[in-house]
């Protein structure tokens, strides 16, 4: 094993073996961050791994150039279950290629219009479920009931197929197996080595069984209809032929990427929505400013209609949706290899292959964002904020042509919900919430919980 400490000079070494990284293994590297600073090496059961935080060095990864994606141990484990798929395609195999080329279409920023009336018609079902909640004063649980809308949304915007999540009280099998196979992914990673993890195993081939079933259901649904050639996300995997060549994705691939997409799809928005809610309902001076916003285009109708232009008038609303996102990116870490030996920042040797580990929580709390970076403050989103920081100080959706392809899709999806539930009630920390974030390899405000009251013209 080469010695980090010789091969990085002036790079700490953390050897967390004695503890191991617990169920919070994201949050253990930002504290181990906190104490010894925006770059470090983790060393655990001798397996190291390199975390950097540091500005300027994430500014170095983001050439492309002389970096690319790298699948580390965590995606490999998602590549149990999603194989080829957009999201765990390692960076040379073909089939990224080709699917990010057939696919991109459907997410052109012109493409939200066609989202834009399913994504209003599920926000509704999520109004009428809190509209029922508000009456009886029952408490809503904020990361299930956002979890319920965007499993909804990619479900019926991208394939056209409805997990009916609010009429079950509990949430989708899909939902639970899904959990389970990605806390799998992530708690592997802490294994000792040694031990028997047989149970464990079957179990998740039992979850990832599930997963490729509904799949199943989702391609049955669709193939044989006469809408093979609809141009959602399935549409275009089933049908569209690549530029290049003219051939499809072949069916392996479209599984992988049907099951990649109904996960990426709705995990890390509805995650994002959850703490911006939680924001929200711990600042009103911040809530009363969405809640104008929203009042501003669509005044005291109770059930107004958003159109499809209203949600890039939503500014203020998108500058609290970043600046959730800058504290609790929800898919917190992003990994880069070095495409030849190089050096980092022109002081750190990497050879080729070797793997950085961004952590993104951390790059958004750096010098960049001034003094008092855990400060939830919209502000550091205006125009004129942005242009005056440097590009690469905001990464929640990662890095260059890997980069989220579902970013215009989750940022219209969750500006309109925001300003929708702000518009119609008034939130209530009921229960005097303090944060606790739960990780499932993304990251959610676990057990947040509020409770509503219908606003009314004075409010
Ligand atoms: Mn998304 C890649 C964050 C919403 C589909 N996403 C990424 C990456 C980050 C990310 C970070 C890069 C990971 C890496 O470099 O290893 N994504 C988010 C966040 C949200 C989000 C924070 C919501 C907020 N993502 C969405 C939505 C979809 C989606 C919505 C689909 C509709 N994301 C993807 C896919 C990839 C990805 C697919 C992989 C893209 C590629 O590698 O080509």
């Amino acid at each position: 094993h080469p010695d980090p400490a010789a091969t990085l000079p002036g790079v700490p070494v953390v050897d967390i073996t004695a503890t191991g990284p617990g169920r919070t293994p994201l949050q253990q590297v930002m504290d181990l961050m906190r104490t010894h600073g925006p770059v470090l090496v983790r060393r655990l059961h001798g397996r190291d791994a390199l975390f950097v935080a540091d500005a300027e060095l994430v500014a170095d990864l983001a050439d492309e150039e002389r970096f690319a994606k790298h699948i580390g141990p965590a995606l490999e484990n998602v590549r149990a279950f999603a194989a080829d798929g957009l999201f765990t395609a390692y960076d040379d195999e073909p089939n990224w290629a080709k699917a990010h080329d057939i696919l991109m279409p459907a997410f052109a920023l012109g493409s939200m219009r066609t989202y834009h009336p399913v994504m209003l018609e599920v926000a509704r079902r999520l109004i009428d479920s809190w509209d029922r909640a508000a009456r009886d004063g029952r408490a809503v649980n904020v990361p299930d009931d956002m979890t319920r809308m965007t499993l909804d949304t990619i479900g019926l915007a991208g394939f056209g197929y409805d997990f009916g999540s609010f009429e079950r009280d509990e949430p989708h099998p899909f939902v639970e197996s899904m959990v389970r196979c990605l806390e799998w992914s992530m708690t592997s990673l802490a294994r000792v080595p040694s031990q028997d993890h047989s149970a464990a195993d079957a179990a998740f081939r039992a979850d990832a069984g599930y997963l490729a079933k509904v799949v199943d259901d989702v391609i049955a649904a669709r193939t044989g209809t006469d809408q093979s050639g609809a141009e959602d996300l399935l549409g275009l995997m089933l049908s569209a032929p690549h530029p290049a060549d003219g051939t499809t994705l072949d069916t392996a691939n479209i599984r992988n990427q049907v099951i990649t997409f109904l996960i990426a799809g709705h995990e890390t928005t509805s995650g994002a929505m959850s703490f911006a809610l939680y924001y929200l309902a711990k600042h009103p001076a911040v809530l009363r400013l969405v809640q104008r916003e929203a009042d501003e285009l669509w005044g005291d109708t109770a059930g107004p209609e958003p159109s499809y232009e209203d949600i890039g008038r939503l500014t203020y609303t998108r500058q609290v949706l970043n600046e959730a996102l800058r504290l609790w990116p929800t898919a917190a870490a992003f990994s880069r290899h070095a495409r030849a030996d190089t050096l980092l920042g022109g002081r750190i040797p990497l050879a080729a292959g070797q793997a950085v580990t961004v952590l993104t929580p951390m790059l958004h709390r750096q010098p960049v964002w001034g003094d008092n970076p855990e400060l939830f403050d919209p502000e550091r989103f205006t125009a004129e904020a942005e242009a005056a920081r440097p590009v690469h100080a905001f990464k929640p959706f990662g890095t260059g042509e890997r980069a989220c392809i579902g970013r215009q899709f989750a940022l219209h999806e969750a500006t309109m919900l925001l300003a929708m539930l702000v518009h119609r009630y008034r939130l209530h920390d009921h229960a005097g919430y303090r944060l606790t974030v739960k990780e499932t390899l993304t990251l959610k405000p676990e057990g947040f919980t509020l409770t509503l009251t219908p606003r009314t013209p004075a409010d």
